[in-house]
């Protein structure tokens, strides 16, 4: 139970944490700071495809994003959780309704996730 709870913090945690990270390093000695953020960057602009399974919980057309309860997704080191996807289409939540069993294949940036492809699973 604890390391479910603690991967959903994770998941939080990747997704929130990035426009805080900027601001603080703004914020704080710039010379450190900048040499820092060009490490940061090289580790960032590798972008990882994966593909999961999961449970459609909620889609916004008009928002492009879809929330989805996914099964564990071992490219990014995810355990089974459900939250939010940015789509990298709108039309991608055309053939896709709350209560579906998906499979679904999204691209990681840093701490971005866009789901570029998602299709109901037989
Ligand atoms: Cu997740």
């Amino acid at each position: 139970m604890f390391k479910m709870i603690s991967a959903m913090l994770t998941c939080v945690a990747l997704g929130a944490s990035l426009p805080a990270v900027a601001a603080g390093a703004a914020d704080m000695k710039p010379m450190s700071g900048m040499s820092q953020m060009g490490g940061m960057k090289t580790d960032k602009s590798a972008a990882v495809t994966a593909t999961g399974t999961g449970v459609v919980k909620a889609v916004d057309k008009q928002a492009g994003s879809v929330t989805l309860a996914h099964g564990p997704i071992n490219a990014l080191g995810w355990g089974p959780m459900t939250m939010g996807f940015k789509v990298a289409n709108a039309k991608l939540l055309s053939g896709v309704s709350v209560g579906q069993k998906v499979n679904f294949t999204l691209v990681s940036t840093g701490d971005a996730q866009t789901v570029t492809a998602i299709q109901p699973s037989k």
